[in-house]
Order: structure tokens, then sequence, then C-alpha cells
């Protein structure tokens, strides 16, 4: 029988105060409103993102909200107006592409304005699709993708290859496209160069597969967890250091190992001392520095200003600068033509209804992606 146009009820794991642990639930998920699309998860990575979002770090959200964000599924049905996806198709997304702004019309942007619409945790009419024992229910980043159903809007859904595995390719709304694009599209790593990675989550892993491809003669790993070593070597680290084994600041080790610093640098971790300690690090004229970790709202950076008197840069990155219905489907059917290894980065996969277990694997850094299955 159709869903069609109806209410469906399904299963989502909800948070309904800042810092409390998620809590599976029945919910109602409306039909999606014009412009707007239904979608049925097959497969939703738990992203440090999320991890953050947790501890209820100054990220600044409302409550009761489903979280989730790096999800791939199927479209179930589709509002009035949809032209550009069909009931049945692969879905996956990212940021929102209108296709129309300023930051859309911007080759090397893609921070597209409707996106900063998603900070509402709403959908564009200022209200809910999700609704749970009588209560509205917050999205989040225009997805919600720990639930069983979600509706979110036309120009964020990207059509991709429908024979990808979607309990694999979901990483591509997130961690994956984060990470290797920040070091492809934002520091345009060159070959031969020397790259530094301060984080070797699925992040920081996948900003390793990105300066490999661009040809990076040194990669360098950061952690102060040494069990994250092995997989980044895996994935095309030359060498790994834990800051924690040394006296001297991490920048000085850098230094000390390279000769000149590092020409490009990532931090993947979300802390401004890291932030600091990795443009610290950078090559005095043309190192560049790309923060892709999330720093909490209102986090102020403490950085020697006479650092940038000599040309080093400091970027910032999202979403790896891919413009999402434009980028990633071609980055999918890189995956499926086997040109980098995102299988790796998949540690664990769990039913949806083990969230929370999932949680303390991301906690306990036993885990670098643990996929969910609704
Ligand atoms: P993760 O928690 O799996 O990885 C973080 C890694 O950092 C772990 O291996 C930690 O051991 C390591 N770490 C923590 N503190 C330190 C430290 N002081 N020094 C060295 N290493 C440390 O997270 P992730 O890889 O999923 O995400 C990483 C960050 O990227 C996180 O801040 C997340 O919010 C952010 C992110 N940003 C975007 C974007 O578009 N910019 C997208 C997705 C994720
Ligand atoms: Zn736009």
């Amino acid at each position: 029988m159709s869903t069609t146009g109806k209410v469906i009820r399904c299963r989502a794991a909800i948070v309904w105060n800042p810092g409390d642990p998620f809590s599976i639930e029945e919910v109602e998920m409306a039909p999606p409103k014009a412009k707007e699309v239904r979608i049925k998860i097959m497969a939703t990575g738990l992203c440090g993102t999320e991890m953050k979002m947790l501890k209820s770090e100054n990220i600044r959200l409302h409550y009761p909200i489903i979280m989730g964000h790096e999800g791939a599924g199927i479209v179930e049905s589709v509002g009035e107006g949809v032209s550009s996806v069909k009931t049945g198709m692969n879905g996956h997304w990212g940021l929102s592409q209108c296709g129309e702004c300023a930051s859309c019309l911007n080759f090397e942007d893609n921070f597209c304005i409707q996106f900063k619409q998603a900070q509402t945790n709403l959908m564009p009419d200022g209200t809910s699709r999700f609704t749970c024992k009588g209560k509205s229910i917050y999205h989040f980043a225009n997805t919600s993708t720990f639930s069983e159903y979600t509706v979110i809007k036309e120009i964020s859904v990207t059509k991709i290859d429908a024979t990808a595995p979607l309990e694999k390719v979901c990483l591509f709304s997130c961690g994956f496209s984060t990470g290797y694009g920040a070091a492809i599209n934002t520091a345009k790593v060159t070959p031969g160069s020397v790259c530094a990675v301060f984080g070797l989550g699925g992040v920081g892993l996948s900003v390793i597969t990105g300066c490999k491809a661009a040809g990076a003669a040194r990669i360098i790993g950061v952690d102060i967890n040494k069990e994250k070593f092995k997989k980044a070597k895996e994935m095309g680290a030359t060498e790994c250091i834990n800051p924690q084994d040394f006296k001297k600041p991490i920048q000085e080790v850098l230094f000390d190992l390279t000769g000149s610093g590092v020409e490009f640098c990532f931090e993947a971790i979300g802390n401004p001392d890291t932030v600091a300690a990795a443009l610290a690090s950078c090559h005095e004229s043309h190192g560049v520095c790309v923060i892709v970790g999330l720093l909490a709202a209102g986090a102020q950076l403490s950085v020697d200003g006479h650092l940038f008197f000599s040309g080093r840069s400091l970027k910032g990155s999202v979403f790896g600068g891919w413009k999402s219905r434009e980028h990633i489907p071609k980055l999918v059917s890189d995956y499926m033509a086997q040109k980098f290894n995102l299988d790796a980065l998949i540690t664990h996969t769990l039913d949806l209804g083990k969230i929370n277990e999932a949680v303390e694997l991301m906690k306990t850094g036993k885990c670098i992606r643990c996929i969910l299955l609704p």
C-alpha cells in the first residue's frame, strides 16, 4: 500500500535535552510539503560533529532534536513542485545547492545561503515534519538521518549511482567528502608536498586519502591516540606522531622533522589549541593551514599575529568545498571505480537501536565510523 501523502509512523533516535543520551522512540513523520522530499533512510554514519553536539559544547541547537547527517537512502515520495528528484531514486545529501545564491554562483564557494536556514532546526516554512508523543521534534542540518524516514529540501538531495552500496556511500554525505575535499579543493595539495593532519578520526583519515590522491610526498599523522596510527598508515600516512611523546610543543617537533615546516597542515579535531599548533607548524611563507574540525560557537583562537607576516595562510573548509548536487555524484562514481579506499573508514555496523553503543565506541576511540542501519 502506498504511503504517499500519509503520515508514516517510524523509529527514530531523539535527544530530548542537551547532554541526554539518544532515546529510541516511535515518531510520526509527516509527508513532504512543496519542494520537499521524504526519504527512507538505509544507512547513516555517526560523525564527530554529533559527538560534539552530545557533549552540548556550544553548538547552537534546539531540543528535542533528531540528529544525524551522514546518511543515504531511497526517495519514498516527493512534495508538490519537486522536479529533480523522483520516488525510488537513490539519494544522498550534503549542503544544499540552490544554484541561485551568491555562494552557489561563485565557482569556488559551496556554502549555499539556504543551508544557513537549517540552523533554525526547522523546515523552510518554520515548522517540523517530526512529532513524538504530541511534541514537535526539531530537525538537524536539514537532514535528521537518525530515523527510518526523514523529510529534506529538494535542493539538498543529490541523485547518486543506483548501484552504489548505501551502507558505504552514506559517508559521502559528510566525513569522507569533508576530509578528502579539504585536501583537494580547499588546500589544493600539490604533488611532492609535505602535509600534516592533526586528528586521525574519519575526517582526518579522509584528509590523508585526499593528500595521497594529490601526490603528497610526506603525510604526517598527529593524534594523541596511538591506536589510530595503523589505519592512518594504511590510508597513506608516511609517519605518525603522538604529541604526548615529546617534551617540545608539537609545532617544534614538526619543524625538526621537516626542516622548514609543513606545506599543508590540517586540523581535523575542532580544538582552538590544536588549530594554533597546526598553524604554527606551517612553512613560514607558503604554508597553508586548513581548519576542518568544528570549533564551538564563540571559541576564540589565540595565535601570534606575526605568524602571518611572512605569508602563511589559515583557511576554513566546510563539506570539503564540494558543491553537493554538482560534485558528489562524480565522487560516488570514482568510489565505484575503486579510485579510493572508503571502506577502511567503516570499523563497525550496528542497528540504529544501538546508537548509544556507537557513541561509546566513538568516545573510547575504538571506532572510526560506525554505520547505523535504521
Ligand atoms: P573523531 O572524533 O572521530 O576524530 C577526532 C580525532 O582527534 C580522534 O582520533 C582523537 O583521538 C583526536 N584528538 C582529539 N584531541 C586531540 C589532540 N589534542 N591532539 C591530537 N589529536 C586529538 O571525529 P571526526 O573525524 O568525525 O571529526 C573531526 C572533526 O571534524 C570534528 O570536530 C567534527 O565536528 C569536524 C567536522 N567538520 C566538518 C566540516 O564540514 N568542516 C564536517 C564533518 C566533521
Ligand atoms: Zn545556494
